[in-house]
């Protein structure tokens, strides 16, 4: 059984998984409207990843005796700049979120629920990997510069950078 400050905690990382699948989501539209066809399947690819997230964690509230919250969700924005300050925002985002997962972490050892805190130790090493591929990413724009042949090379590449499985299961 969850404490109700654990499923409060919890709930609200729902809402944060469900506002980042929405963030991506928003890229996802404004990088298709600027003809980058991979950066927008790359973007299309982490909204699912979000929600999948969002959905694992709800999930596992109710499993546990609490019940999982649909909260209403901030807008993202609808232009990102340019793409290397769209995957800038990206990983500053991925940054909080995983600011946010460590603070979680921290409040299921303080009540002891092991139980929890074995079931994040997913979204810790999620985490590490979403800001590993995000900085791989901003290092790979940094290369190409202003060179619009690398940039074109580049929309083709990121198709290869998605790791999203449409056939795995959810939870
Ligand atoms: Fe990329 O954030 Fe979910 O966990």
């Amino acid at each position: 059984m969850l404490s109700s400050n654990i499923e409060k905690a919890l709930n609200k990382q729902i809402k944060i998984e469900a506002e980042s699948s929405q963030i991506y989501l928003a890229m996802a539209s404004w990088a298709e409207l600027k003809g980058m066809e991979g950066v927008a399947e790359f973007m299309y690819a982490q909204t699912d990843e979000e929600r999948m997230h969002m959905l694992k964690i709800f999930k596992f509230v109710n499993e546990r005796g609490g019940h999982a919250i649909v909260s209403e969700l901030d807008a993202p924005s609808t232009d990102f700049g340019s793409t290397k300050e769209m995957f800038e925002t990206l990983l500053k985002h991925e940054e909080f979120v995983s600011q946010s997962i460590n603070e979680l972490v921290a409040i299921t050892l303080e009540e002891k629920d092991y139980a929890t805190h074995n079931f994040l130790q997913w979204y810790v090493a999620e985490q590490i990997e979403e800001e590993a591929t995000a900085r791989t990413i901003l290092d790979k724009i940094n290369l190409i510069g202003d060179d619009r042949s690398g940039f074109y090379h580049f929309d083709k590449d990121i198709k290869a950078m998605i790791n999203f499985n449409p056939q795995a299961p959810i939870v």
